[in-house]
């Protein structure tokens, strides 16, 4: 395969794209001084990037290419595609063997009767249908003031008008007037920064509560669906004490609410099982799914329907599409990333067998001085880092400093790990190996220790 080389130095690429490109939740100023580290081509879980760096990928991508990089097939499979049929809609009684291939593949993988699929081009989107279906469905059944949605604080959900208000980041509802009407939040799960006295068992307990007062306060009768990632993934990694999801589907059950699963992040065996929902034991009424859905090679999302929800919704016209809802090159691509997940036994060996060690290595972070907490659930895993773990302290000076230098360690030490304030994020692609994951593991220790002399040196290893 020809390959396709950068040429261009990276002083000017960087000069180029401070020029004329805005980028994603940057500080654009702040950016364009820096310079934006480019990335010029991937195999498995390293990147490559333009002063030819091998960068180990310990987030794959952005939550997404669960597969790897570089794989093939999936070159192939979008070649074929493009090839054959590049774009046709699925409007107005159309259709096409790509959308229906993977719908019928979703329907399949899916638990219980999740059994129908509405296809749109990415997470956000999804969500801002799930906004639209759950409403749609309580109209048609006779329920029109049923209008509320309840999510929670520090939910990632997208970041479009109607997903950004569903989610529950106070920075983003600060720009551009969210949330929209109808959308209110509880508190999470998050134990260690916010479970005060509590044991995790109350502290889970209590904050599943909050769901039912919120219920109460609004009224039964006014709430169409709670909206929950099964475990948080931009919000830091938070996994939710064991009492808590329990509670949930008990109150989401009691009051015949819509249970919304947001499978974004925990989709296509991020846990260890083909969705976060199996791992957790939910029976959600719809699942939010993208990024893995075609490890990020195309631009693909969508909504994992019930039956039920389905043929209420079927029973009418829903006024709602993308003109890129199951695009075909998209599709086929996806529906090849599931036929290897699934024949290579990829889910399975997150399950059994990487993801039970990554799992004991991770841990093992725990004993640095720097780390509270080291949770983990299949390949998603957070780091709490603290001045006092015995007192779950914040550090000196503002939330988030030590977190931002210890991903600059990271990155010097050629290890993409994210930081969401004072935690510490990994992700990496399904495939990582038992070397690669020491690997990780090596060069996420070495940062902790850069950081923590680092964090010294500048007076903020400290309790808040
Ligand atoms: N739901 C969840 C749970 C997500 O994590 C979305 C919806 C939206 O998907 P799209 O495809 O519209 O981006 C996401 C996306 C981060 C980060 O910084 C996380 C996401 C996106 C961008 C950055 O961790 N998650």
């Amino acid at each position: 395969m020809a390959q396709l080389t950068n040429t261009v130095p990276t002083a000017e690429l960087q000069a180029l794209d401070a020029a004329h490109h805005m980028h994603p939740f940057t500080h654009g100023a702040e950016l364009g001084r820096k310079g934006a580290r480019i990335i010029t081509s991937a195999e498995g879980c390293w990147l490559t990037d333009s002063e030819g760096n091998r960068i180990l990928d310990g987030m794959a991508g952005l939550w997404c290419v669960n597969i790897g990089y570089g794989r093939q097939e999936l070159v192939d499979a979008a070649a074929r595609q493009m090839a054959e049929l590049p774009f046709y809609n699925t409007f107005f009684q159309t259709s096409h063997v790509p959308a229906i291939r993977l719908a019928e593949k979703l329907a399949e993988l899916a638990p219980g009767d999740l059994n129908h699929v509405f296809f749109a081009g990415s997470g956000s989107e999804a969500n801002d249908t799930n906004i639209r279906m759950v409403r749609t469905y309580w109209e048609m059944k006779g329920e029109p003031q049923k209008k509320a949605i309840i999510s929670r604080w520090n939910a990632y959900h997208g970041s479009s008008v109607g997903s950004g208000s569903l989610g529950g980041m106070k920075g983003m509802h600060a720009q551009g007037g969210l949330p929209i009407p109808d959308v209110h939040h509880i508190d999470q799960p998050n134990w260690w920064a916010e479970g005060g006295e509590m044991s995790p068992e109350e502290f889970g307990l209590a904050r599943a509560r909050q769901l039912e007062e919120k219920i109460l306060e609004l009224g039964p009768e006014n709430v169409a669906a709670f909206i929950a990632e099964p475990v948080q993934g931009a919000g830091g990694v938070i996994v939710a004490p064991e009492t808590y999801w329990p509670e949930v589907s008990r109150i989401v059950k009691h009051y015949g609410i819509l249970l919304i699963a947001d499978e974004v992040i925990c989709g296509f065996g991020r846990t260890g099982n083909w969705f976060g929902s199996q791992t957790l034991d939910l029976a959600p009424d719809i699942m939010t799914v993208a990024k893995g859905l075609s490890s990020g090679y195309q631009p693909i999302g969508g909504s994992i329907v019930s039956s039920e929800v389905a043929s209420v919704i079927g029973g009418g016209e829903f006024n709602h599409g993308y003109t890129y809802s199951g695009h075909p090159v998209a599709a086929a691509v996806a529906l090849e990333n599931l036929r290897l997940l699934d024949e290579e036994g990829v889910v399975t060996r997150v399950r059994e067998d990487t993801g039970p060690y990554l799992k004991e290595r991770f841990e093992s972070l725990g004993e640095h001085p720097m780390v509270g907490e080291a949770k983990i659930v299949g390949m998603m895993g957070s780091l709490a880092l603290t001045p006092d773990k015995s007192a779950r302290a914040a550090f000196k000076g503002e939330g988030g400093t030590v977190g931002y230098l210890c991903r600059e360690r990271c990155f010097a030490n050629n290890l993409v790990m994210r930081h969401v304030g004072d935690r510490m994020i990994i992700s990496p692609p399904l495939v990582i190996s038992r070397e690669e994951i020491d690997a990780l593991i090596a060069r996420a220790w070495k940062s902790l220790d850069e950081a923590m002399a680092e964090a010294k040196a500048q007076g903020l290893f400290a309790p808040a």
